[in-house]
């Protein structure tokens, strides 16, 4: 790669949407350079590079910036055409993949863990059922999105999905230890819970997920 199509993302060691970035790039073998953000004293660069909504991830590619992590890995898988693919060919199984992926974002990134690990009381408690409930819909929909059981995850093949699922629940028994219950119940969640196992073993992710003892005091001081 010639140094001038040299990536830099603008990131968060900490943040899951940072997270996403990383694993596609490091997935897809795309060299980078990671600025590592203080989100309280934020970079000029990364004002001027997001004017609009000022946050990390932002990745620059040849001097131009793209962001919103959704955005960048679309942007990723479109400009590189090597394995793995993070949409499949097929329209229909794209939108349906497009679908859970804004179901993500929207619906459980919401009520993140970052969320339910930084706050505490009554509104951790009814932080914890909203992210429990919104769980359930998803264990039901992967039925039907892989319907030859539980989410295959082929090494090689590691997809949209299971890029933001990494985002979310990868780190979960840093979430178990933060939040002192279980997170994702594998008696209720047999296929989301069998799913975030089975990423968890996959090279890149290992090498990207950050130390235990790390991410539990990273989370515990936002919590203070
Ligand atoms: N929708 C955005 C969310 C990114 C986001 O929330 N980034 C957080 C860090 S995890 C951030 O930059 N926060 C700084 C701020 O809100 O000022 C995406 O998908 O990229």
């Amino acid at each position: 790669m010639a140094e001038e199509d040299r990536m830099t993302l603008y990131g968060s060691w900490a943040s899951p949407y940072s997270k996403r970035v990383e694993l596609a790039l490091k997935l897809k073998g795309i060299p980078y350079d990671f600025v590592q953000e203080n989100l309280a004293n934020k970079s000029p660069s990364l004002l001027k590079y997001n004017p609009v909504y000022n946050k990390i991830p932002v990745l620059v590619h040849c001097g131009k910036p793209i962001s919103e992590s959704l955005v960048i890995l679309e942007y990723i898988h479109e400009t590189w055409k090597n394995c793995p693919r993070f949409l499949p060919d097929d329209p229909y199984r794209r939108a349906q993949l497009r679908f859970w992926a804004g179901f993500f974002d929207q619906q459980l990134f919401e009520r993140t863990m970052f969320f339910i690990t930084t706050t505490s009381g009554d509104t951790q408690e009814k932080a914890i059922n909203e992210f429990f409930e919104k769980l359930e819909p998803l264990e039901e929909g992967l039925k039907g999105l892989f319907p030859e059981g539980c989410p295959y995850v082929d090494i090689k093949n590691v997809g949209l999905l299971d890029i933001l699922m990494c985002g979310l629940c990868g780190p979960y028994r840093v979430e178990e230890e933060v939040v002192g219950l279980k997170v994702i119940d594998p008696q209720k969640f047999p296929i989301v819970f069998s799913w975030v196992k089975a990423l968890s073993h996959v090279p890149e992710i290992m090498e990207l997920t950050p130390p235990h003892d790390k991410l539990v005091a990273a989370l515990k001081s936002f919590a203070a």
